[in-house]
């Protein structure tokens, strides 16, 4: 890959003491792009920004700030690859009209779809632990990187919006798709009272298992990363996109409707590993609000797909014209099975 003219200001910023030796795309992510980075003594994770969908960078600073001076990472049985500041002490770079963020780079493999109960039940036990990290901190200190990101009723209303003034035509699958997903009233009165019984966390809010790195020999979680959508919210968001993303029998991207279920195996495994952190650590309430995390965040993450598709594919990274509308059909199925 031919070499940017931003990977020497890069090397200036941060004041690496070799030469860039090794500089590649790398990655699954739908919305920055990542590279991996490497000087003669250490690998980094250089990402250029997605400002249109972050359009609040500093926010995630702040949020980044509070964790690297409130967070005891010694104390973590994983690394937290928090982003390195640069010479000024900023934790991200403007250079060229983009915005940059260096990490360091944790080895492991990365994995897109579990390949045991016991792979699920790590992941669990990794994501509420850092909830568990997290929790002396107060949620209003937090800041929204996207307002109202998790908030069904809000996507819902997006949606509803995208559907009354999208330029494609609402007719086969993609009438299916709109009539299934606006049937869905109850969910958002269910999330509605939920959250006004629930305390707010400090949470990932993006739980998918491709946010976690695992030992090569998959033994343990090494790392849990991207972590710009930590910001308050509900366990039960963290434990449901962990259900929608590990005890589906298909990935995301499947388009084998008919093999769409819900794994019980792995489902109990994510349950067991929320519940051995979690027990006397989050409250009652918060515990028996799971199970509906996992339906909220599937329909959620259904509602944003189809919108995005709606609106002409303006918010995802798509490798084909349909794969939104595909994506919100896949997450459709797992709604079906897990309601
Ligand atoms: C996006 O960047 P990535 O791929 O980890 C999205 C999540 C969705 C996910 C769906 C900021 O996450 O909310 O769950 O795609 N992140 C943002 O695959 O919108
Ligand atoms: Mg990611």
């Amino acid at each position: 890959m031919q070499r940017p003219p931003f990977l020497e200001t890069v090397r200036r910023l941060y004041s690496f003491d070799t030469e860039i030796q090794d500089f590649r795309l790398f990655g699954d992510g739908h919305i920055h792009q990542t590279f991996l980075i490497s000087t003669a003594t250490q690998p980094y994770i250089l990402q250029r920004f997605n400002i249109e969908v972050f359009e609040y960078p500093e926010r995630i600073s702040h949020n980044h700030a509070i964790m690297l001076c409130e967070i005891d990472r010694d104390t973590l049985p994983f690394i937290l690859p928090l982003p390195v500041a640069n010479t000024r002490g900023e934790l991200f770079s403007f250079i060229d009209g983009a915005w940059f963020r260096l990490s360091p780079f944790v080895p492991g493999t990365c994995v897109n779809e579990v390949k045991s109960t016991h792979q699920a039940y790590l992941a669990a036990r990794a994501f509420a632990r850092l909830i568990e990290a997290g929790m002396h901190i107060p949620a209003s200190t937090f800041q929204e990187p996207i307002p109202g990101f998790h908030d069904l009723d809000l996507r819902y209303q997006q949606f509803s919006q995208a559907v009354a003034e999208t330029q494609r035509s609402v007719s086969g699958d993609l009438k299916e798709l709109v009539d299934f997903y606006a049937e869905q009233g109850t969910l958002i009165d269910e999330y509605v009272s939920w959250k006004n019984r629930l305390p707010r966390r400090m949470t990932h809010n993006d739980t998918k298992i491709n946010n976690l790195i695992y030992a090569e020999d998959g033994s343990e979680v090494a790392a849990v990363i991207d972590l710009d959508t930590i910001m308050a919210g509900y366990v039960m968001y963290d434990f449901g996109d962990l259900v929608r993303t590990v005890a589906c029998t298909e990935s995301e991207s499947s388009v084998n409707w008919a093999h769409i279920r819900v794994d019980q195996d792995r489902y109990d495994a994510l349950m067991q590993g929320f519940q051995d952190v979690g027990q006397g650590v989050f409250t009652p309430e918060e515990l028996e609000s799971l199970p509906f995390g996992g339906k909220m965040m599937t329909c959620i993450m259904g509602l944003r797909f189809l919108t995005d598709y709606l609106k002409g594919n303006v918010y995802y990274h798509i490798r084909y014209e349909q794969q939104n509308l595909h994506r919100a059909k896949n997450q459709m199925h797992l709604l079906m099975a897990l309601l």
